[in-house]
């Protein structure tokens, strides 16, 4: 018999309509590109005049850029554990630096594999417990080995797939993208930058690791290219969180830190040169694959329950803003830093936020304390700003900012990108910080967040398990030695 009679007569008739549908539509690839201690302003396509991001710089053209995307958290393993696992940070477990997820959540790949996904992870890792994230780990720690991943991209063609690449470019030491790319003496130093030789001599470094990270965003998109799936994968990319030069804003909530550059190709679904404001966070990403694959994303069980008992995602899906049906997701985004733990600390100093399309809320829950820590205190670039400080007032309040700040903080992004006129002490405005502090109030009881007693705990919260926190196996090695 001719198939296609065959098929109308015995076939077609007794499969369900939504199998039809899928077989009309396949499911489409993820591809995640995240890079590392990226800054959102260090990329051609958001306006930085001296980086080179010629890959990115096209991806841009050819999707939309998301304006408004933020991640809850300050540092990279928080910030990881919230874009995969679509919770935020205190209700997770997962939120000092080297963290965990509390044992039995549930993250994208553990979803995406249950829908018949292959899922894998190539580059940096920084997430526990193993068993939430069960996907392949491409390339060893060589995120370059492209061969690697084009083995995963095409080994099962009927097959859908998620991959995330997690790039280490451009994290410091800055000695893995071209030498002499950029002439320091020629660079254009942001504002938010004491402009001095160092500085100079470091940005110059750092922008030629961007740089790096532009060439594997290239081989990535020729590689969907060369095996014909363009057409049929959503990619994201991410700059994850801020750069770690004095308020390049990692280990900050400030802008600089928690928002991110973000764009989405996806062809016939998303419009080129497209762009949308809408307030969005790293946990809504989970759900928008999710929707983006045919599943419903206010179904699935996380493996971790709120303080109300939900058990589903804290994000949402975006899939609407992504499709252009609405430019609106979230009213308020919010995110945590958490001091114990990070490298070289000395005392705690927590900080929430919570940021609308305007203003923005910080609370320094204890500014008594000096924030101290490895990463930007203690390291070049500030070293040689101390010096320079000797006989500059300005520069030497702007570097004990680093270290001290008011117990409350209140900024007009809209007239002050920088973060730099704290307006928590203006009758002016004395109704909008009672609004976002309310806000912020009522996502910490959500989450479980108990502040600086949260804050004590953290240590608990780091390590690959619960048999082996961080804290347990550094006073293993310290009495060993
Ligand atoms: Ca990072």
């Amino acid at each position: 018999m001719h198939l296609f009679r065959f098929l109308t007569r015995f076939v077609l008739p007794f499969l369900p309509l939504a199998s039809l549908a899928l077989a009309a539509a396949p499911k489409p690839n993820f591809l995640l590109i995240v890079a590392d201690d990226l800054c959102w302003r260090d990329l051609g396509f958001t306006g930085n005049p001296d980086v080179r991001t010629p890959h990115l710089d096209r991806l841009r053209t050819e999707g939309m850029q998301l304006h408004g995307m933020f991640t809850p958290a300050t540092t990279c393993s928080p910030s990881r554990h919230a874009l995969y696992t679509g919770l935020h940070c205190v209700r997770a477990g997962a939120y000092p630096n080297h963290t965990r997820a509390y044992e039995g959540t549930r993250s994208i790949f553990t979803h995406l594999n249950t829908l018949g996904y292959r899922t894998g992870l190539q580059g940096k890792e920084h997430i526990a417990p193993k068993a939430s994230f069960p996907y392949e780990h491409l390339g060893g720690k060589n995120a370059d080995d492209f061969a690697a991943t084009k083995s995963f991209l095409t080994r099962d063609a009927a097959q859908p797939w998620l991959l995330v690449f997690a790039s280490n470019d451009p994290h410091s030491p800055w000695n893995r993208g071209p030498a002499g790319l950029h002439d320091p003496a020629k660079l254009t130093v942001p504002p938010y930058l004491h402009d001095n030789a160092t500085t100079r001599r470091l940005l110059a470094d750092y922008y030629g690791e961007v740089h790096k990270l532009d060439w594997q965003v290239g081989q990535l998109l020729a590689l969907l290219a060369e095996t014909k799936q363009a057409d049929n994968t959503l990619v994201i990319f991410l700059s994850e969180q801020g750069g770690s030069m004095p308020y390049a804003g990692k280990w900050s909530v400030y802008d600089n830190g928690i928002r991110v550059a973000a764009l989405a190709r996806w062809p016939g679904k998303i419009a080129p040169s497209s762009s949308s404001r809408a307030l969005l966070q790293y946990t809504d990403i989970p759900a928008t694959f999710l929707a983006a694959a045919g599943a419903d994303p206010t179904k699935i069980d996380t493996g971790c329950p709120d303080t109300r008992g939900h058990r589903g995602f804290d994000g949402r899906s975006f899939l609407d803003v992504l499709t252009g049906k609405t430019d609106r997701l979230h009213e308020v985004v919010f995110a945590q830093h958490t001091t114990v733990g990070i490298n070289g600390y000395k005392a705690p100093y927590p900080i929430r936020a919570a940021r609308d399309a305007r203003y923005k809320y910080i609370r320094n829950l204890a500014p008594q304390n000096t924030y101290d820590i490895g990463g930007i205190h203690q390291t070049e670039p500030l070293t040689s700003w101390k010096a320079d400080a000797k006989n500059n007032p300005a520069l030497a309040a702007r570097i004990d900012w680093l270290y001290h700040r008011p117990a409350e903080e209140l900024y007009d992004l809209q007239a002050d990108d920088l973060e730099t006129k704290n307006l928590a002490a203006d009758p002016a405005h004395a109704a909008t910080k009672a609004r976002l502090s309310a806000a912020l109030d009522a996502w910490m009881a959500q989450q479980g967040d108990q502040g600086m007693a949260t804050e004590m705990k953290a240590l608990e919260r780091q390590g690959p398990s619960d048999n082996e926190t961080r804290a347990a196996k550094q006073s293993k090695k310290k009495a060993k030695q």
